[in-house]
């Protein structure tokens, strides 16, 4: 097998701790949904179920480079940006299966979580919907003058919306703090970017508004790390937005419906064998002796028992009751403008 050599470009300063814990927080996602598809299959789960499958370094190197009270928004593909920034995995997965123990009561299902007390904004089936609105939890947050910083997560796909580009305009305008990452996983559901764009260099559209960005290697966790904590350093030094264009590579399909006709299977093939992130950290703890095979078998038995017993607890869980239908349509505690209570 041609792997690449593990080594990454950031390796030099990173602790055992801090490597294993990106390895448990990867494989943490892959196997979550692994879990997620499987009870797709058994038709537990219902609806649209877009898996992370492959781009797990992208949210694991960036929430490491992120601080309490910092927030986060993204799109349809996001069990598992909730699941690194550490919400509950058995109300993530009771969500999945749309039962009462589920983030959103099990009335939103995949593309509709929440959570306040992790930041997380969502969670947005609309492409590209997100990114405004990322620009507005900065914009209140520079508002407040409370040093936080919102990474607002879009697609390839996205980057060619309009309102990408009016967010771009005022974030810069006003100086908002904002990450605008772009996971370029580069496919838009069948669509590889070369076909829908000739300014395939997607970070560098933000020149044109004078937004600062770079491009990252989203299979190496130290890589995404280390761009990450550049452009939080950026943003809460008050010099705006800045975006990180994160390459990467989704393994399944678009969603649990997927003809996969629009790529081959040795491409997939290929960067499972060559790129993955998980067996990079793997090869960089066992090359440098922080862990041993057995070692790292005893953390994959602890994720497989934490992704069990979510999917238990979603089984376990009843259906929402039929006046749950007449519930949380409307915010009732809405806050009224005071800092106290926007930072809550
Ligand atoms: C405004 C809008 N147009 C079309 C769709 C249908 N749609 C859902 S996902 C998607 C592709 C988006 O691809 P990308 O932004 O690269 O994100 P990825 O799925 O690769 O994470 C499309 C066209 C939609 N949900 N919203
Ligand atoms: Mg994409």
């Amino acid at each position: 097998m041609a792997r690449r050599p593990a080594a990454s470009k950031a390796t030099s300063n990173v602790s055992k701790d801090e490597l294993l814990k990106y390895y448990r927080d990867m494989l943490l996602i892959r196997r979550f949904e692994e879990k997620a598809g499987q009870l797709y299959g058994m038709g537990l789960i219902g609806g649209f179920c877009h898996l992370y499958i492959g781009q797990e370094a992208v949210v694991v190197g960036l929430e490491a480079a992120a601080e309490e009270g910092d927030k986060r928004i993204t799109s349809y593909r996001d069990h598992g940006h909730m699941l690194a920034c550490g919400m509950d995995p058995k109300g993530v997965m009771a969500e999945l299966t749309g039962r009462e123990g589920g983030y959103s009561k099990g009335k939103g299902g995949s593309m509709h979580m929440f959570s306040r007390e992790k930041h997380f904004y969502g969670g947005h089936g609309i492409v590209a919907a997100q990114v405004p609105l990322g620009a507005g939890l900065a914009f209140a947050d520079k508002y407040l003058d409370n040093g936080r910083v919102t990474f607002t997560y879009f697609g390839d796909g996205a980057a060619n919306q309009g309102q990408v580009y009016e967010t771009y305009n005022m974030a810069e305008l006003w100086d908002l703090p904002v990450i605008f990452v772009i996971e370029n996983n580069q496919y838009a559901m069948g669509t590889s970017v070369k076909r829908s764009t000739k300014s395939t260099s997607l970070y560098e559209r933000g020149a044109a508004f004078g937004i600062e960005g770079e491009q990252v290697d989203g299979m190496d966790v130290l890589a995404v790390k280390a761009a990450g904590e550049k452009a939080v350093a950026h943003c809460r030094a008050g010099k705006g937005p800045y975006i990180l264009e994160v390459m990467t590579y989704r393994y399944r399909g678009h969603s649990m419906s997927d003809p996969a006709k629009y790529r081959t299977r040795e491409e997939v093939q290929k960067m499972r064998d060559e790129r993955d992130a998980i067996e990079n950290v793997r090869e960089l703890l066992l090359q440098g002796n922080h862990a041993s095979e057995d070692e790292l078998k005893a953390i994959d038995k602890e994720i497989k028992e934490i992704v069990n017993e979510s999917a238990e607890f979603a089984k376990e869980s009843p259906e929402p009751a039929f006046e749950e239908l007449w519930t949380d349509i409307y915010a009732e505690d809405l806050p009224q403008g005071s800092a106290e209570d926007m930072n809550a």
